[in-house]
């Protein structure tokens, strides 16, 4: 009988924890995902945004759900295949403010009564996502289609392309495979005399950090103000003796910007590895009894020292925002300077935030302005004028 207490206790802490890590994870975001209603006033806003395509089971809700809502890579075998679009907002930050449209594999997005000019015209970033275990001349064939197709509505659109599970690949294979796509996705645009279409290959995985790298890259060109932000961070380097330092989203791992030395993969790990063991950590021990209190907050600050004399060193930088550096043991000597670069880097970037708070703010005023001036389908005017 004891025994039998004994497991129950054990399993109830068990699944207590479980819960606390996947539920409470992540500070919490307005995040959600719906249905698309054209009817909808949201999905005309000015947030940017990012639409996955690619044929059925090529992986594209799998990328979503890994990237943002942390799901454990092998949960999406049990995903169900997409039947409509579905729309999320990621709005955690000022900078990091979009949304993602996951398409249905199967859908002919290109049937008369499908709105694909509306939904191209709002579009910043297409990813078209390619199954690279697959025979992906038929997705090719796709891309080029869907490419040609958003070019002629919209032709600021970035084309990104995921060429994706490459997990199952050899390293040869790999280049290789990323070689043959490029070339004959380049040589079909070509052959349609748009060569000056550009599009921008990845090889990702979601059983790696790939995937979120490529999610970084795709999401930086849509941030107007990296420029900036890529200059505060090599001033706040090169003055504080840092050798590389990522500006990250704490919720999806995904890096907002860098500094402009080269990024290797290994580094980038080792900084999600670290976000992920600093908001773990604090979950389970650092909540209060009863739940309450944030995982995350301006306390929030690590340092892990590696045996090849480098130290990781982690602070917030606003709810949402944390910055990662690597620095040599001897340049942490001086942690005192560091900080206090920290302090002036942070209030630079809160001055940024702020100016693009204002630019949103008055183009929302401007857009509510022009929906009032819009006549109603009666004629009549919807304000006095
Ligand atoms: N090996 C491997 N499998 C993956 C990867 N990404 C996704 N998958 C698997 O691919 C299968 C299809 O994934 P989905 O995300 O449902 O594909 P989808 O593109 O959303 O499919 P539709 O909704 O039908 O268009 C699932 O079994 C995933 O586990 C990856 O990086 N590597
Ligand atoms: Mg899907």
């Amino acid at each position: 009988m004891c025994d039998f207490i004994y497991l129950f206790i054990y399993l109830l802490v068990g699944w207590l924890v479980g819960w606390l890590i996947l539920e409470k994870g992540s500070p919490q975001v307005e995040r959600s995902c719906r249905v698309l209603d054209f009817n909808d006033p949201f999905s005309t806003e000015v947030k940017p945004r990012i639409l996955l395509m690619g044929l059925r089971r090529s992986g594209k809700s799998s990328i979503q759900k890994v990237v943002f809502h942390k799901m454990s890579p092998n949960e999406t075998l049990f995903l169900e295949s997409t039947n409509k679009i579905c729309r999320e907002d990621v709005s955690n930050s000022s900078f990091v403010n979009f949304q993602i449209w996951d398409f249905p594999g199967q859908i002919d997005f290109f049937d008369p009564t499908f709105d694909y000019e509306m939904i191209f015209r709002g579009t910043g970033a297409l990813i078209f996502v390619i199954d690279s275990q697959d025979d992906y001349m038929e997705a090719l064939a796709r891309l080029h289609l869907t490419v040609t197709r958003a070019y002629k509505v919209n032709p600021d659109i970035n084309f990104e392309i995921f060429i994706h599970k490459v997990d199952g690949l050899s390293d040869d294979h790999k280049i290789e495979t990323q070689r043959d796509i490029h070339q004959r996705a380049n040589d079909d645009l070509a052959d349609a005399g748009l060569e000056k279409i550009h599009l921008s290959f990845y090889l990702t995985s979601i059983y790696d950090h790939s995937i979120f790298e490529a999610f970084s890259k795709v999401v930086q060109k849509l941030i107007p103000q990296l420029p900036t932000l890529e200059n505060l961070l090599n001033i706040f380097i090169s003055n504080s003796g840092i050798e590389k330092a990522f500006l990250f989203d704490v919720v999806s791992k995904i890096y907002i910007a860098t500094d402009s030395t080269p990024v290797d993969m290994q580094t980038y790990e080792l900084c999600c590895d670290m976000i992920d063991v600093v908001i773990d950590i604090s979950c389970i021990y650092g909540l209060k009894d009863d739940g309450t209190g944030t995982p995350y907050d301006k306390e929030s600050m690590a340092i892990i020292k590696l045996n090849n004399t480098t130290v990781l060193y982690l602070k917030e930088v606003t709810k949402f925002l944390a910055l990662v550096c690597f620095v040599r043991e001897e340049s942490f000597e001086r942690k005192g300077l560091i900080d206090y670069n920290f302090h002036c880097f942070r209030k630079a970037i809160q001055e940024v935030f702020e100016v693009r708070m204002k630019v949103v703010r008055s183009r929302k005023h401007q857009s509510h302005l022009q929906k009032n001036k819009r006549p109603t389908p009666n004629g009549t005017p919807r304000m006095p004028l």
